[in-house]
């Protein structure tokens, strides 16, 4: 315990989070965030105030008023979750991140949930938090996270026989901390994932190169999601690819 604790205090963290229309919520997650490690916002072609309220976030902490550093990334036009992310990661590699956690920008993740993330065992890759206990979850996405979790870890593994895979709790929750080595894995693979399907690109990606990866606890409330009917049909057809990479993995 003392060891992990002894990492968490001398690593270097940044928190990653792809952002799109979060005018409502974002103050309050970043200026949170902000109180753990440095921050890491991807604009992703936002149409609300989201980007006035980063660039004040950004002016109160060069007046000192955050204890971590902020950095805002902007896009002009959407590239959704997996390159808002990548953006992200790449800015961690330039700039020698020990982990990045990724969140959402709509407070469905818990800022004060930071540290146990940034706590855990420092050999740990990828640390998914998975969501234990939930709020306003819709039935709908209670059914498409069932799901997932069903295709992604029968998929994991080489095996057509190991039904279960590693038997991850949580494929898709997008609240995670990815060591240096996944997230340069993830930085520099060419996705073939396009929107939410991301989360579960990135694990595959880790777990098929060997990858250690475990997942602790979180409290999840569900709140304003652009998830819709595309991002599911995108999701069902990397489904489909994972399964037909089940033996022969990426090549
Ligand atoms: N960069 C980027 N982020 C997005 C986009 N769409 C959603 N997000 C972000 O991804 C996270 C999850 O998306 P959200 O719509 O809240 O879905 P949820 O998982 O159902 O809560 C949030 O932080 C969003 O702001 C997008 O097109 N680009
Ligand atoms: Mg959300």
């Amino acid at each position: 315990m003392l060891k992990w604790r002894m990492a968490f205090f001398m690593s270097k963290n940044l928190i990653v989070i792809p952002a799109r229309n979060e005018e409502e919520t974002i103050y309050e997650v970043v200026t949170k965030s902000l109180k753990y490690a440095d921050v890491s916002v991807t604009d992703d072609g936002s149409r609300d105030k989201t980007v006035s309220i980063l660039k004040s976030i950004f002016a109160e902490y060069e007046h000192g008023k955050h204890p971590h550093k902020l950095n805002i990334i902007t896009h002009t036009v959407s590239t959704h979750i997996p390159r808002g992310i990548q953006n992200g990661l790449i800015y961690a590699m330039t700039l020698n991140y020990d982990f990045v956690v990724t969140m959402d920008a709509g407070l469905s993740h818990d800022p004060d949930a930071l540290p146990d993330f940034f706590n855990y065992n420092s050999d740990v890759d990828v640390l998914i938090g998975w969501r234990n206990k939930t709020k306003n979850v819709p039935l709908y996405r209670k059914a498409v996270s069932a799901m997932a979790r069903i295709v992604v870890n029968y998929a994991l593994t080489g095996s057509y026989f190991n039904l279960t895979g590693p038997g991850l709790r949580d494929c898709t929750s997008g609240y995670r901390r990815y060591s240096r080595r996944a997230y340069e894995l993830i930085a520099g693979t060419r996705l073939k994932s396009k929107t939410f399907d991301f989360h579960i690109e990135a694990l595959s990606l880790c777990y098929r190169a060997g990858m250690k990866v475990e997942e602790i606890p979180i409290n999840y409330v569900f709140s304003n999601s652009s998830f819709n009917k595309n991002d599911l049909k995108q999701a069902i057809k990397f489904g489909f690819h994972l399964i037909s990479t089940k033996s022969s993995f990426y090549s």
